[in-house]
C-alpha cells in the first residue's frame, strides 16, 4: 500500500517524506496551495480538523501531526531502512527528549520568523519588528545550548542520526536559505558541523530536489 501525504511543498510536510525515504516507504503526495485556501476546504477537514498540513493516508488509516507521524512509521518500520528510534531505551529517551525540544524550544520561535519575514510580506502584512528581534533572541538562547551539546555528542541523541535530528531539517533549511540568517548556525561551530551532516544525507537532499518549497 502506497502511503498518500498532503502538502509536499511545505516544511512539517517534508519531515514527514525525510523520515519515508529514509525507511524506504513509499509514497505518493497531494498537492495542497495553502495560499489558496486549499487547507479549509470541507474534504481536507475531514481529514486534518485544525486545517493544518500535513496528513497522510494509508489505507483506510489517516494520520496528522508531522511528529505523530514519524514516530508511527520509524516504529511500524523498525527493522526496515535507518533505524531513527535508539538502539536501547536510554538511547531512545534522548530520542523523545530532542523531539520535544525541537517541537517546543527550536521550532516555535523559527516557525514565527517565517510567518512574519516570508508568509505575511505575500499577503501583505507588515512584519512586527519586535517579535522578530525577539524571536531571534530566543533561538540564540536555543542554538547556544545545542552547541554545547554537539561538542560533546556527534548528533543530538548520540553517536547516531535519529528522528530527533531529521526533524530540525525542514525548519533549519529556512535559516540557511528562505530567511537568509544562516550565521546563527554557522558562527555555532559544533552547529554548525552537525548541520552539514545532517542536510548532507541524501534523503535531505532528495526531499529538496523532489519537492520545490511554496516559498
Ligand atoms: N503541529 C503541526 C503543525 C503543522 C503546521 O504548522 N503546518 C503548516 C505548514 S508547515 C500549516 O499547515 N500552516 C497553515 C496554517 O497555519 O493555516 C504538525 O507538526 O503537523
Amino acid at each position: 500500500m502506497v502511503v498518500k501525504v498532503y502538502g509536499p511543498a511545505y516544511a512539517s510536510t517534508k519531515r514527514v517524506i525525510a523520515c519515508f525515504i529514509e525507511k524506504e516507504i513509499e509514497y505518493d503526495v497531494v498537492d495542497i496551495d495553502l495560499f489558496k485556501g486549499e487547507n479549509t476546504t470541507p474534504e481536507y477537514l475531514n481529514l486534518q480538523p485544525f486545517g493544518v498540513l500535513p496528513v497522510i493516508q494509508d489505507g483506510d488509516y489517516t494520520l496528522y501531526e508531522s511528529r505523530a507521524i514519524i514516530r508511527y512509521y520509524a516504529e511500524k518500520y523498525k527493522s526496515q531502512g535507518t533505524e531513527l528510534l535508539g538502539r536501547t531505551m536510554e538511547e531512545r529517551g534522548l530520542v523523545e527528549q530532542w523531539l520535544e525540544v525541537e517541537a517546543h524550544n527550536f521550532q516555535p520561535p523559527l516557525y514565527d520568523l517565517v510567518v512574519q519575514l516570508l508568509f505575511d510580506p505575500k499577503l501583505g502584512l507588515i512584519p512586527d519588528q519586535k517579535r522578530i528581534k525577539e524571536d531571534k533572541e530566543k533561538l540564540a538562547r536555543v542554538l547556544d545550548v545545542y552547541d554545547q551539546r554537539l561538542s560533546t555528542s556527534k548528533f543530538l541523541a548520540g553517536d547516531s542520526f535519529s528522528l530527533a535530528d531529521l526533524s530540525h531539517l525542514p525548519f533549519g533549511q529556512f535559516l540557511m536559505t528562505g530567511l537568509g540568517k544562516e550565521y546563527m548556525i554557522r558562527d555555532r561551530k559544533h552547529v554548525s558541523g552537525w548541520w552539514d551532516d545532517i542536510s548532507n544525507r541524501p534523503s535531505w537532499q532528495k526531499v529538496l530536489q523532489l519537492h520545490p518549497p511554496a516559498l
